[in-house]
């Protein structure tokens, strides 16, 4: 097992993370998020609703949420977070 699925075990108790990427329109969360999955860049479309997807890397296993950003949606992201153990750390601001 790799030193950060040591680290999440000890601070969490387990291999497993969830994370939410938030932020404005067009600052590359989808981007960023099909980087990390594919390792390439891809051409994007405005997200309407959200895109997850679920990575595994260095033995942890990922799932990360892109909410779109746009003005209407917005009011909408406190419900992904919502009922949830989320805590700041695993909420990338963007
Ligand atoms: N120059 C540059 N453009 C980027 C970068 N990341 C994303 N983009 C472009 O910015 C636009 C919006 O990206 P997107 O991932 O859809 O943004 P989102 O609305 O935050 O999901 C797209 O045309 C991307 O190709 C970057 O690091 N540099
Ligand atoms: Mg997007």
């Amino acid at each position: 097992m790799s030193i950060i699925s040591n680290l999440l075990e000890l601070i969490y108790g387990r291999s497993e993370c969830r994370g939410l990427i938030l932020g404005l329109d067009a600052v590359g969360k989808t981007t960023v998020l099909y980087r990390l999955k594919l390792g390439e860049a891809v051409t994007t479309i405005p997200t309407i609703g959200f895109n997850v997807e679920s990575i595994d890397y260095k033995g942890v296993h990922f799932t990360l949420w892109d909410i779109g950003g746009c003005d209407k949606i917005r009011p909408l992201w406190r419900h992904y977070y919502q009922n949830t153990s989320v805590s700041i750390q695993e909420i990338l601001f963007m």
